[in-house]
This record gives structure tokens, sequence and C-alpha cells, in this order.
């Protein structure tokens, strides 16, 4: 058996991380071999619902869990950390303006940041959840100057994984037949869910659905799919969320054997995308670490939207900039 490892999960008490805690706990994230110390962190009002995710945890007896810290203190979530989830955030309330949100979370994220640029492993990885994600991830990194940038990434796998289930189930084939999946760019209704490089079975994609598919009814569903799952169940998505966040660290640390997915991670102005802002690019993970797969083309129709999405991101960049000052 291996050394436990620190995993840190910032919203311990919310509805993703009840799923999220008991998924690493079983060994979903980092293998059925990989000790881990369970880090939660929550906000003091939330401290006594913590409390009971932590007696469930416990009362699972999960033969992985060699610990469980549960804290209203980043500087204690965050200690010697191996992984560090990021999944609380201010969500929106009622009359709440967009300055407003991003405001709220950039003062969140530049704590945890600073925090983790104090106390976390030197080697931590950090996906971050919480929204607005990427935004959130460029925040905690610009507070962070004695780790690498590339270990801040923000959560687009929940899109990729959205992308691969309308494709397999249009085509009628299965997730696990598809190859080169992309989504570039925000976790937001402006990400650019792409098929041209997309194969199922080996056949490409494109040649397997028609173009009015494609732009009038793939790229709109996995675009607005968070809020059709808000419209249908009253809350926003979490057991998937938490899915695609186990699946995100499990390919960062375990590698994904040579297949594409797409990560939110500080660009190096692959693609013409401004540096430093936190993209969704198409990654292969390998050793622990992840290379944007570079030298695609990209015709007229893609270029078009990855700048959009861009757009977006510099914006969001900018208004937090001002913000921070
Ligand atoms: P919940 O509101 O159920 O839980 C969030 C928890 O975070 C709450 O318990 C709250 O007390 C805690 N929290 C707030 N500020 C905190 C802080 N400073 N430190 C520690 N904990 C803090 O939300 P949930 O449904 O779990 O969603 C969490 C975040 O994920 C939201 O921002 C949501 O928008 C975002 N999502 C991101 C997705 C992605 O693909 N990137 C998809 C799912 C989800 O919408």
């Amino acid at each position: 058996m291996k050394a436990p490892v620190r995993v840190a999960i910032t919203g311990g008490a919310g509805q993703i991380a009840y799923s999220l805690a008991f998924r690493i706990a079983s060994g979903d994230m980092l293998g059925p071999d990989q000790p881990v110390i369970l880090q939660l962190l929550e906000i003091p009002p939330a401290m006594g619902a913590l409390e009971g995710v932590v007696m469930e945890l416990n009362d699972c007896a999960f033969p992985l869990v060699h610990g469980i810290v549960a804290t209203d203190d980043p500087n204690v979530a965050f200690k010697d950390a191996d992984y560090a989830l990021l999944v609380g955030a201010r969500p929106r309330g009622p009359g709440m303006e967009r300055k407003d949100l991003l405001q709220a979370n950039a003062q969140i994220f530049s704590v945890q940041g600073k925090a983790l640029n104090d106390h976390a492993s030197r080697d931590v990885k950090v996906l971050v959840v919480g929204n607005p994600a990427n935004t959130n991830a460029l925040i905690a990194r610009e507070n962070a100057p004695d780790l690498n940038p590339r270990q801040f990434t923000a959560m687009m796998r929940l899109d990729h994984n959205r992308a691969l289930s309308q494709l397999a189930e249009k085509t009628g084939k299965h997730t696990t037949d598809i190859d080169k999946m992309i989504v570039w760019g925000n976790h937001s209704a402006t990400q650019y869910p792409d098929l041209h490089h997309a194969t199922v079975a080996g056949e490409a994609a494109l040649g397997l659905v028609d173009q009015a598919w494609y732009e009038n009814d793939f790229i709109p569903v996995v675009q607005q799919r968070g809020a059709a799952i808000i419209k249908a169940r009253g809350a926003s998505s979490a057991a998937s969320a938490a899915s695609a966040a186990v699946d995100h660290m499990r390919s960062w640390a375990l590698g994904s054997n040579g297949g594409w997915v797409s990560m939110g991670v500080a660009s190096d102005g692959s693609y013409g995308v401004a540096e430093g802002i936190v993209y969704s690019y198409p990654c292969v993970c390998e050793n622990g670490d992840y290379t944007v797969v570079q030298g695609l083309e990209i015709n007229a129709f893609s270029q078009a939207r990855m700048d959009a999405t861009e757009q977006e991101l510099r914006e969001e960049r900018a208004a937090v900039e001002e913000l921070l000052g």
C-alpha cells in the first residue's frame, strides 16, 4: 500500500462535495491502492453541516481513508495538500450583478491561492470547480507566485463528458468509441464543443452527423446543459460535476492513455489565445503532467467560436484586474 496523500476539498458541505468526497474516499480518483487523508474546508455557518458529512464519511468505513480534517481555515485545509479541489464558491444571489459575483469570488480565490502558496505541497495539483471556474483559477494562480502556473487548472471535463454523451447518443455508439473530443474556452455558454477532429469508432464524427444537427442541436445543447439540468432537477448538476472532477484529476495524476481530455489551463499562447487566461484546450496527460495538443487545423467556423469564448475570458480577466487593483 502506498503512503497516504492529502486531498483538500473546499465547499465540503455543498452538494457537489456530497458526491465528490465519497467518490474520492472510495478510490475512484487516485486508484484502489492509494490511501487518502481528506481535508475539508467550509465557511463558519456551514461547519455544522460539514460535521454531518464527516460523520457519514466515517460511517462508510472506507479502507482507503486514513484521516479526515474539517476546518474553516484555508491554511489548515491546504496544509501539505497534494491535490486541491476548489469547489466552494459564492453563488449568484438575487439581484446580484455579474460584477458583484466576480468580486465576491475574487476575494475567496485570492485568499485560497495565498493559502495554497504558503501551505500546500510544492507539487500540488489544483482543480477549480467553483464558478466562474476559469477566472477563479486565474485569481488563485496569481496569488500563488511560488507555485508553477501549470499547477492551476479549471474544470471543463463536465462539458467534455456532456459532449461525449450527446455524440454517442446521436450516433448510436458508446462514449468509449469516441476519440479526440474537444471543448475550447470558457466554462460558460460561450464554450465551443468542437467535432472537427473527433472520431466515432474510427470514423470522422462530422461524416456521421449532418452540419445542421452539429450547429443547431449539438453545440447549443452542450453549451446550455447546465441550465437544462437546473430546469429539470430544480438544482444544479452535482453528481455529474463530481464525476467530472474525479475524471479530471485521475487523468492528470494517472494519465489519459494517449486520449484527449479538455482542461482549462493557463494559456501559453497556443492557438493564438491570450497568454495567461485559463482557456480550455485538448490535452494529453502523462507522468502526472499535461501537454496541450498542438498543430490542429482550425477552420473559419471554429476560429470564430474560439475567438468569442476567448473574448469573454479576456473581459472576465479585465473585470477582475480592475477589482483587485
Ligand atoms: P453548493 O452551494 O451546494 O455548495 C457550495 C459550498 O461551498 C457551500 O456549502 C458553501 O458554504 C461553501 N463555500 C462558500 N464559500 C466558501 C469558501 N470561501 N470556502 C469554503 N467553502 C465555501 O454548490 P455546489 O452545487 O456544490 O456547486 C459548487 C460550485 O461549483 C458552484 O460555484 C457552481 O457554480 C460550480 N459548478 C461548476 C461546474 C463546472 O463544470 N466547472 C459544474 C457544476 C457547478 O455548477
